[in-house]
């Protein structure tokens, strides 16, 4: 009987599945693609790597991160309150003198920091409340000169508000001319709740008119009576578009009276909007106007995943004018969701793990290019750790990248070495 051949060959890798307890087994890839997932294979591969019954995990998604701003903290000053508004206000200054090459080179220089920390798939949002478009034209060229090794998504984000000056409703339609994969908006920022409201229409119509997925900085805030989720929810129940609908940050249902929060929760199960929780600096920008006791402004997260809804964590930043600090790491990210969310039980752990996989896959509707089956193009990731809650814990170091069934990068973690007495 004949051998097979393959490319590559992983042996002994404990995969880790969504719903079902890791196994060890072996993966081969042949031509981009996962062609065998076996406990033991006999292929002949042109590279063969002893995994060691490290882990094997779909790669992470990076669900909300602002790429356009990604290494720009400090220019042109640093944000001293620590707030929102003050980030908003210095990327102003910063996006005047924007060029495609500097969004360009950012960005890449993040995505490859990105990459060799394991994660795969991105959505970036791009600010187009910009007169020349910049930050997106240079992250749609950037989403295709990276397309061979990380799938790039854009979301048109109006940082300044559709409504908040009189160009910036024609340039988000402008961006979806452009081929933006991701209709944006920020309710809480347009100049009254009025606008809020009309903003989060236009967004549902213009998604539908151009097909596009949607993703909304929602109810960024503290305040108890910013209450836009519940109408990306209406329009999501109305519209049947749930599941292509996002509600990212939502930091205000931290502070929603229960009564209301209880209610809101009940309309949540009437669809499947997804929800992208930022721990690494919604811990940081919230709460700011609080004496004690100070909030945490990080949304139910854990709440929304007991009641089932989709929830995916991400960076949003790194060292950029609202959060200088970030390395693109997403067991960071986990980490901190974790803490914050106080999702310190087995499952709950293994869930903030979730989140940074394939709860984001089904956020960005990749599914079909991601997870570790047969006939599956081969991204994943070995982690030099025994189970999700061992990756977290000690923010394990992602030994291979493997992406479109080709190594990416490798990691040699570093060891120490005792030197004291026994
Ligand atoms: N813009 C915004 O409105 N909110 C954020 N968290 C960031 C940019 C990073
Ligand atoms: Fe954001």
């Amino acid at each position: 009987m004949s051998v097979p051949a393959c490319d590559l060959l992983l042996r002994r890798g404990k995969i880790l599945w969504q719903n079902a307890p890791a196994e060890i087994a072996d993966i081969a890839i042949d031509q981009g693609q996962i062609v065998a997932i076996a406990p033991q294979l006999n292929h002949a591969a042109q590279l063969e790597l002893d995994l060691q019954e490290q882990i094997v995990s779909p790669p992470f998604v990076e669900s909300h991160i602002h790429l356009d701003s990604a290494l720009t903290v400090g220019e042109p000053r640093w944000n001293q309150t620590g707030t929102l508004f003050e980030g908003i206000e210095i990327w102003r200054e910063r996006k005047q003198n924007l060029t495609i090459e500097d969004v360009k080179q950012r960005a890449i220089e993040t995505l490859k920091q990105q990459a060799m920390q394991g994660v795969l798939f991105v959505r970036s949002h791009a600010d187009v409340s910009e007169k020349n478009l910049v930050a997106l034209k240079g992250l749609l060229e950037v989403r295709d000169l990276v397309k061979d090794w990380m799938t790039l998504q854009v979301v048109a984000f109006p940082q300044d508000g559709i409504y908040g000056s009189p160009d910036n409703e024609a340039l988000m339609e402008e961006a979806l001319k452009l081929g933006v994969d991701v209709v944006g908006g920020i309710p809480h920022y347009e100049l009254t709740r009025e606008d809020g409201v009309r903003s989060i229409d236009r967004i549902f119509e213009l998604a539908q008119q151009y097909d596009r997925l949607i993703d909304v900085h929602c109810d960024e805030i503290d305040d108890d009576q910013s209450r836009f989720l519940e109408v990306i929810v209406a329009n999501a129940i109305r519209s049947g578009m749930g599941s292509r609908v996002t509600a990212s940050h939502t930091t205000a249902f931290h502070s929603y009276n229960n009564a209301y929060a209880f209610k809101l929760m009940g309309f949540l199960q009437r669809t499947s909007v997804n929800f992208i929780a930022n721990p690494l600096i919604n811990i940081t920008l919230q709460g700011r106007t609080d004496t004690y006791p100070k909030r945490r402004g990080v949304t139910r997260v854990k709440e929304l995943w007991q009641q089932g809804q989709n929830v995916s964590l991400g960076h949003d930043c790194i060292c950029d004018p609202w959060y200088s600090l970030g390395t693109g790491n997403m067991l960071d990210v986990a980490s901190m969701a974790l803490h914050v969310c106080q999702m310190t039980g087995t499952e709950e752990m293994n869930a903030c793990y979730n989140m940074v996989t394939w709860h984001g896959a089904k956020t960005l509707h990749v599914e079909d290019q991601y997870g570790i089956e047969v006939g599956k193009p081969a991204n994943l990731i070995v982690l030099e750790a025994d189970s999700r809650y061992d990756a977290i814990r000690r923010r394990a170091a992602v030994r291979y990248v493997i992406s479109r069934g080709k190594l990416l990068s490798i990691t040699e973690p570093a060891r120490s070495h005792w030197k004291g007495e026994a």
